[in-house]
C-alpha cells in the first residue's frame, strides 16, 4: 500500500501583505512535499490563510474595505505568489470559506459533547496582535510574544477545559520527536508544567468569525477556528464520503511545519483540542526560527519586511527558494540581505550548478555529437573516477538523513561542497577541453569517461536538488534528454543508471551571472515600496495621525476610514506610553538614492537624535534647519538605508497629499512634553 504524507504551513494572518518570512516556511513545506512526491509518498500539501478575528476587521476598516472584501484581496496576493514561487500546494484553505466554518463548528459541538466547554466570565488582558490571552498579566502588561501592551477585555465566554489536559500533554511531549527541536520541547514542557488555567474560546463584542453553534451572540475564538483548519481542508466534520475518506486516509498530519513564536498555539492548545475531541494527534511539530532584516524579525509592524516579488522579478524563484535554505539553519534565526543573496546565487547556482550544466553538456555535444559517451575500458579509467562515484554515492545517502531531519542546508551543502565543488575539480584535474583535441583512441577513451562522470555526478545533484529548486533542475533534466523529472525515484537513485547514448536536447543556461546592479536594484524596488506605502501597523487603533518616518503618509494608515469601535479607543494610560517631544533640526540632507527620504538630525534638549524621514517630497532639506517639530522620542530604532533612525518625526497625513509637519503658533521650549 502506498505510504501518505501530509504536511501543513500555518495558515497566514491576511491583515499583512505576503513577504519573504510567510515565504520561507512555505519553501521549506513544499521541499519536503516535493521529496516525499519523489520518494512515492501519496503526499498533501495544505497551506491557506487566516481570516477572521478583531485584528483582521480592524484592518479591512483602517482600509476602508468591508472584511470579505479586504481577505478576498489580500488572500488572492498570497495564492499569486505561491504559484509564482512555484509552491505545489494541494489545496489553499481559507477560514472563510463555507466549508471551513461548518467543519469547525463541527468540531466545536463535538467537544461541547464531550463535556469539555462551559460558559465562565473572562476578565483579563488580551493581545490583539497575537490574538492571545495573557494569563496573569495587569493592565497595560506587554505581550509576552510581541511586547505590545495587552488589551483589557472582560466578557462572558465560552471557556475550554485546558487545565484538564495537562497530564495527558506532559505525557505526549515525552515522546521527543513530537515537538521539534529539543529548545522548543523544552519551552513548552516547562509552560505546560507552570500549570494550565481553562481558556476562553469564544467573544462576543465583534461579528468577524464563525458563530457559536446553537448561540450565535459569540464567535468562535479565532485560534481555535485557525488550527482547525488543518483538519476541516482534509474533509473532518464533513457529510460527503469522499471527504470523509480523504480525512480518514490523511489524518494525522505528518508535519506541521511552523515559526518559533507559535509552538504554544500548535503544541498545547491544539492537541488539547484534538485529545477533547477524540481525534488523533499530529505526528509532528516542527518549529524553525526566524528570517531577520536589518537585525529584527522580519514583520509587517516592524515595517522592514522584503517583498518575495521582488526577487522573483530579478533573480528568479530558485534563487530565492535555494537562499532561504541554503543560508538558515534550520531551527534558528537567520539574517537576510541583498548582499548575500546576490553573492549565493552567483557562487552557487551560477557558477556551481549552473555551470557544471553548461560546461559537461557543451563539451558532451562538441566531442560526442550530444549523445552521452561511453564510460570507457579499464584502460581509460583512474582511480580520480572512483573516488567521484564514491562521493555521489555518499551525498545520496546522507542528503536522505538530513532531508529527512530538515536539515536542509546541511543537504545543500552535501550537495554543493562535497559533489558539484569536487566535480568542478576533477573536469579542471582532468581538462577533458585537451583531450578532446587529440583523435588517438586512449584520449577519445578517456574523454568518454570524464564527461560519463560528470554527467552522471550532474544527474544525481540535479534530482537531489530538484525538491529545493524545481524549475532549474527540470530544465536541466530537460537538457540532458531525461524527460520529467517528477517521475524520478528517489528510492532507486544510484551511480551508474545515465543510459549510454542519451540524446541531449538543446542546451541554455540556467543561472545567468548576476552582476553588482542586481543588489542594487532589487534595493531600490523595496525602498520604493516602503517609502511610498505606509505600512500599516498591525493594530491601527493605537496608531497615532503620525507619518511614520520615512514612509509619506497614506490614507490607508490612519484609523480616519473607519470609525473606531468601542474597542478601538485607547486609555490614558497607553497614550502616556508614547514620548511625544519638542525637538529643534539641526541637519538636514537627502539620503542617496532614496528620492523620498531625508536624514535628519534632531535636538530635543536631552541628546540630538538622527532621524530617517520620508519628507524629503514635500520639504526641501534646507528649509528645515532651525524648525521646531514633533517627535515621537520612544520608538525602538529602525535601520533605512544602513542609517539608524531613532524616532519618528510627526506629520498630518492627507489623503493623497503630500506630509505635512506638526508645528506651533506659540514658541515653545526644546525637550517639552507633549501630553
Ligand atoms: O501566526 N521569519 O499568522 P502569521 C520566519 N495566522 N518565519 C516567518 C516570519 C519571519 N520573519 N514571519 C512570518 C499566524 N513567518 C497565524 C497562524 S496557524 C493555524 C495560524 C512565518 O501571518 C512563520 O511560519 O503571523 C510564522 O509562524 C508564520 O509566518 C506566522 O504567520
Amino acid at each position: 500500500m502506498t505510504r501518505k504524507f501530509y504536511i501543513t504551513t500555518p495558515i497566514y494572518y491576511v491583515n499583512a501583505h505576503p513577504h519573504i518570512g510567510h515565504a520561507y516556511t512555505t519553501i521549506a513545506c513544499d521541499t519536503v512535499a516535493r521529496r516525499q512526491r519523489m520518494l512515492g509518498a501519496d503526499t498533501f500539501f495544505l497551506t491557506g490563510t487566516d481570516e477572521h478575528g478583531q485584528k483582521i476587521e480592524r484592518a479591512a476598516q483602517a482600509a476602508g474595505k468591508t472584511p470579505q472584501q479586504f481577505t478576498d484581496e489580500v488572500a488572492a496576493e498570497f495564492r499569486t505568489l505561491w504559484k509564482r514561487m512555484g509552491i505545489s500546494n494541494d489545496d489553499f484553505i481559507r477560514t472563510t470559506e463555507e466549508r471551513h466554518k461548518k467543519r469547525v463548528q463541527e468540531l466545536f459541538r463535538r467537544i461541547r459533547a464531550n463535556g469539555f466547554i462551559y460558559k465562565g466570565r473572562y476578565t483579563g488582558q488580551y493581545c490583539f496582535s497575537d490574538e492571545l490571552y495573557v494569563d496573569g498579566a495587569r493592565p497595560g502588561d506587554p505581550c509576552p510574544i510581541c511586547s505590545r501592551p495587552t488589551e483589557t477585555v472582560e466578557e462572558e465566554n465560552y471557556f475550554f477545559k485546558l487545565s484538564a489536559f495537562q497530564d495527558k500533554l506532559l505525557e505526549l511531549y515525552a515522546n521527543a520527536d513530537f515537538v521539534r527541536p529539543e529548545t522548543r520541547r523544552n519551552e513548552v514542557i516547562s509552560f505546560v508544567r507552570s500549570g494550565l488555567r481553562d481558556l476562553s474560546i469564544s467573544r462576543s463584542t465583534f461579528s468577524w468569525g464563525i458563530p457559536v453553534p446553537d448561540d450565535p451572540r459569540h464567535v468562535i475564538y479565532v485560534w481555535l477556528d485557525a488550527l482547525a483548519n488543518y483538519i476541516t481542508a482534509i474533509g473532518f466534520g464533513s457529510s460527503h464520503a469522499g471527504a470523509q475518506e480523504a480525512f480518514k486516509k490523511y489524518w494525522p498530519a505528518d508535519v506541521h511545519m511552523i515559526g518559533k513564536e507559535i509552538v504554544r498555539f500548535h503544541c498545547v492548545y491544539w492537541p488539547a483540542f484534538l485529545l477533547a475531541a477524540n481525534l488523533p494527534l499530529p505526528r509532528a511539530i516542527v518549529a524553525h526560527g526566524w528570517l531577520l532584516f536589518e537585525e529584527s524579525k522580519m514583520s509587517k509592524s516592524r515595517g522592514n519586511i522584503v517583498r518575495a516579488e521582488t526577487i522573483l522579478d530579478v533573480l528568479g524563484a530558485d534563487a530565492l527558494r535555494y537562499f532561504l535554505l541554503r543560508e538558515v539553519v534550520f531551527g534558528q534565526d537567520g539574517s537576510f540581505s541583498f548582499d548575500a543573496l546576490v553573492q549565493r546565487y552567483n557562487s552557487d547556482l551560477a557558477n556551481g550548478l549552473g555551470n557544471l550544466a553548461s560546461r559537461t553538456l557543451t563539451m558532451i555535444n562538441r566531442y560526442f555529437n550530444g549523445e552521452v559517451p561511453y564510460p570507457s575500458h579499464a584502460a581509460a579509467r583512474t582511480p580520480a573516477d572512483g573516488v567521484i562515484r564514491e562521493k555521489a554515492e555518499m551525498v545520496i545517502a546522507e542528503c536522505s538523513q538530513f532531508f529527512t531531519d530538515h536539515q536542509f542546508s546541511a543537504a545543500l551543502e552535501s550537495i554543493w561542497i562535497r559533489l558539484i565543488a569536487a566535480v568542478d575539480k576533477y573536469i579542471v584535474d582532468n581538462e577533458p577541453w585537451s583531450l578532446g583535441e587529440k583523435q588517438d583512441e586512449n584520449s577519445r577513451s578517456r574523454l568518454a569517461t570524464v564527461l560519463y562522470t560528470s554527467a552522471e555526478a550532474l544527474r544525481i545533484a540535479t534530482a537531489l536538488a530538484h525538491p529545493v529548486i524545481p524549475d532549474a533542475t527540470a530544465r536541466i533534466w530537460a537538457q540532458m534528454g531525461l524527460g520529467d523529472i517528477k517521475s524520478v525515484d528517489l528510492n532507486k537513485l544510484a551511480w551508474g543508471q545515465l543510459r549510454l547514448g542519451t540524446k541531449l536536447n538543446e542546451i541554455q543556461p540556467v543561472f545567468p551571472r548576476a552582476d553588482k546592479s542586481a543588489i542594487e536594484r532589487m534595493q531600490q524596488m523595496e525602498d520604493e515600496r516602503r517609502s511610498s506605502t505606509i505600512e500599516e501597523a498591525k493594530l491601527p487603533a493605537v496608531q497615532p495621525a503620525v507619518a511614520q518616518a520615512p514612509a509619506a503618509p497614506p490614507a490607508a494608515a490612519t484609523p480616519a476610514s473607519g470609525p473606531a469601535t468601542d474597542n478601538a479607543k485607547i486609555t490614558i494610560d497607553d497614550f502616556a506610553k508614547i514620548d511625544l517631544r519638542v525637538g529643534v533640526i539641526k541637519v538636514a540632507e537627502r539620503v542617496p538614492k532614496a528620492d523620498k527620504l531625508l536624514r535628519l538630525e534632531v535636538d530635543i534638549g536631552t541628546e540630538v537624535r538622527q532621524l530617517v524621514a520620508g519628507i524629503a517630497e514635500a520639504y526641501a532639506p534646507e528649509t528645515l534647519i532651525g524648525r521646531k517639530v514633533v517627535i515621537v522620542a520612544n520608538l525602538a530604532p529602525r535601520k533605512l538605508r544602513g542609517l539608524e533612525s531613532n524616532g519618528m518625526i510627526v506629520a498630518a497625513s492627507p489623503e493623497g497629499g503630500k506630509p505635512v509637519l506638526a508645528g506651533f503658533l506659540e514658541d515653545v521650549p526644546i525637550g517639552a512634553r507633549l501630553k
